[in-house]
């Protein structure tokens, strides 16, 4: 497993469409577990595989509680989630605001409002197909990541002065680190 450098705004990859998987196999499955160490090392609930800079239909999340001072990756706290080539078959009509954040737009929260149940269907990380129904975080999570599928970020559902301002505030912050 590698650690791997999550791309930021206004990086231009993150705007591409990402392409469908053929076939789940060994190296599929070792860049899930890649971004999945990328994930909780960041640390975030989510991660789409083109925020590692690779442009396929990949995303990886763990929405388990994790207790203060735990460490994300501690065994017994883990609750790793894969999907490939995700697709939502359903969606309510009632829509649900949440406080979004986004690893690939750092330290910028605002509110998004999405459908607040979906249906969807994956291939998981053996590549069996799944249906599933998404409520609450999880639902919020699956369609921000897929959003990412498409090239688009949270913020691209804000006002373009928000979204203007989200990216002069992240140059500026990853200038800084640099
Ligand atoms: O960059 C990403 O796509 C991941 C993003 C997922 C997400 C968060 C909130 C709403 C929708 C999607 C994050 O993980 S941001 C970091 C975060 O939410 C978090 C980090 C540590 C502990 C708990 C949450
Ligand atoms: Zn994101």
């Amino acid at each position: 497993m590698a650690l791997r450098e999550i791309i930021t705004v206004p990086n231009p990859l993150l705007k591409l469409v990402s392409k469908p998987v053929e076939t789940v196999d060994d190296s599929l499955r070792a860049l899930m577990d890649d971004m999945l160490e990328t994930m909780y090392a960041a640390p975030g609930i989510g991660l789409a595989a083109i925020q590692i800079g690779e442009p396929v239909r990949v995303i990886v999340m763990d929405l388990q509680e994790k207790p203060e001072g735990v460490d994300p990756e501690a065994e017994g706290f883990k609750a790793p989630r894969y999907f490939v080539n995700p697709e939502i078959i359903w969606k309510s009509e009632d829509l649900v605001p949440y406080e979004e954040g986004c690893l690939s737009v750092p330290e910028i929260y605002d509110e998004v409002a999405r459908p607040a149940k979906v249906r969807l269907r994956y291939l998981n990380y053996q590549g069996e197909q799944v249906e599933e129904d998404a409520d609450g975080l999880f639902a919020t999570c699956i369609q921000h990541e897929m959003d990412h599928l498409e090239g688009v970020l949270f913020i691209d559902h804000l006002s373009k002065l928000k979204r203007d301002r989200a990216v002069t505030k992240v140059k500026k912050l990853t200038r800084n680190a640099a």
